[in-house]
């Protein structure tokens, strides 16, 4: 099967250029540059199948680098499973996830590889990998982090949160660390001081402040920040190359800032959910309403004035991907386990269908460039995360993961509007992007068009990622 994809503007980190895009079978065959034009050739009359792209944009497809499908979490499960997750995905022009496998205290680490393996496998709609949370530091698990880079994990994520549950602590990370450098792979950080945080719960609840604010009132910005600090300290020590995920406060990055301006390889991540939504206007809605939007590291206050400084700091390279941390929850029974106990409230907000819509915003809004835009989205996660120029890039030889962008177009985001995620709330309800994803193509294959769906279950495949291409 052969498409060509003609009269687009062609967007990647390097530039928009106008240019028609060639492919064939599962790869990008040729991008004809302005003059060598396939208008009336042959490539034009022999195409399968020809998109006119004319006033809109050919990106590569989004790459989110963070999602947890059936991740279990406070007695239930992330809600989304790969099925319903990566099919809501592709509606919103991501053509790869990277998920993250788990290991539970006590458990081996293959063993949890192989189960998140065993779920997956047969049932995405777009392209996958896996990084590997290491649950518990020992032995065991360092030697298993050599043989998972064989497999394809060349990521591990730690938690200096959630003692008791993810939990590691600085001896732990500091080994990690050390093993990282020696299999050439890179550690993520949930960076969060998790032990101050469980006081502060504690005498929140003990006061009968039990409301889902207080779950960001528990959590404040200084426990990511010291959490940042040390775990960049640690990297320092061991020369790990370190990325932070899901970063939401604006002193968090000026440490990471710092870092990097010395020329130390550390790296952070941004959510969409931390550059939109806040404390005062979602999370602490009246009643239980805010729970919907409890998720760690959490929504921060707006006096603070965190969104602006994340959107600078993206523009700036410091922060250098937007991932959604997509962990969804339905309302009714899973958010509702923390009803008179914020604390136990699911963790997590579903985004993985309205990353590449809600980013584009920014663009609209003057936040970021276009350019920057592809990168963030789509390049820089390729190769951090070793899959470019398989993915990320609008090159021959590439995986044929494109997206067609109508800017003329509108989105209209909410539950009854568009979702595909097995949720049954959004935590987007009401946002408007000036903006489409008309089309997304995975693999060659046309998953999405002219608001159908027209993917399938099974097309996706495991990725086996290479080393970060952000090693030094
Ligand atoms: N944060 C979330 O919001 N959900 C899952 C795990 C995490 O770190
Ligand atoms: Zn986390
Ligand atoms: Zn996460």
């Amino acid at each position: 099967m052969t498409i060509l994809i003609k009269n687009g503007s062609v967007v990647t980190p390097q530039g928009i250029h106008a240019a028609d895009v060639l492919l064939d079978g599962e790869r990008i065959a040729a991008v004809f540059e302005p003059g060598s034009t396939t208008l009336g050739s042959d490539i034009e009359a022999n195409a399968d199948r020809v998109f006119d792209a004319a006033g809109k944009y050919v990106i590569p497809g989004g790459i989110d680098a963070h999602t947890h499908m059936e991740l279990p979490f406070g007695g239930t499960f992330a809600s989304d499973t790969f099925d319903t997750g990566t099919r809501a995905a592709a509606w919103g022009g991501t053509t790869t996830i990277i998920d993250f496998a788990v290991q539970t205290f006590g458990q081996r680490v293959q063993d949890g590889f192989n189960a998140w393996q065993e779920k997956a496998r047969g049932n995405c709609h777009i392209d996958y990998a896996f990084h590997q949370i290491i649950g518990g530091v020992d032995d065991d698990s360092l030697k298993a982090m050599d043989e998972l880079v064989d497999e394809g994990v060349t990521s591990f994520k730690l938690f200096m949160a959630y003692p008791g549950v993810f939990y590691s602590d600085d001896g732990q990370i500091l080994r990690a660390m050390q093993t990282a450098v020696n299999n050439s792979s890179m550690i993520m950080m949930h960076a969060e001081n998790g032990m101050a945080i469980d006081v502060l719960v504690a005498q929140a609840l003990a006061e009968g402040k039990t409301d889902p604010k207080y779950h960001s009132l528990t959590r404040p910005w200084e426990t990511e920040a010291e959490a940042t600090n040390r775990s960049i300290m640690l990297a320092r020590m061991t020369g790990a190359p370190l990325y932070i995920v899901h970063m939401s406060a604006k002193q968090a990055v000026r440490v990471l800032q710092e870092a990097k301006d010395e020329g130390w390889n550390v790296f952070g991540e941004t959510c969409p959910q931390y550059l939109y939504l806040s404390l005062e206007d979602h999370l602490a809605q009246p009643g239980f309403e805010g729970a919907k939007w409890v998720c760690s590291t959490p929504l921060r206050s707006k006096a603070e004035e965190h969104h602006d400084e994340l959107w600078k700091y993206l523009r700036t390279d410091d922060l250098s991907i937007v991932s959604t941390d997509h962990c969804p929850f339905c309302f009714k029974e899973q958010k509702e386990l923390g009803l008179g106990n914020f604390s136990k409230i699911p963790n997590g907000i579903g985004s993985v269908e309205h990353r590449m819509d809600l980013i584009y915003q920014g663009v609209v809004d003057g936040k970021i460039s276009l350019e920057r835009w592809v990168e963030i989205c789509s390049t820089t996660p390729a190769r951090m995360f070793g899959m470019y120029p398989q993915k990320g890039a609008i090159a021959p030889g590439s995986d044929a993961d494109i997206v067609i962008y109508d800017p003329a177009g509108r989105t209209e985001i909410g539950y009854e509007k568009t979702h595909h995620m097995n949720m049954d709330h959004s935590a987007w309800e009401g946002f408007v992007i000036d903006g489409h994803v008309d089309t997304v193509i995975s693999r060659g294959r046309v998953v999405v068009d002219d608001n159908t769906y027209l993917g399938e279950k099974g097309h996706g495949r495991y990725l086996k990622r290479g080393p970060s291409q952000y090693l030094i």
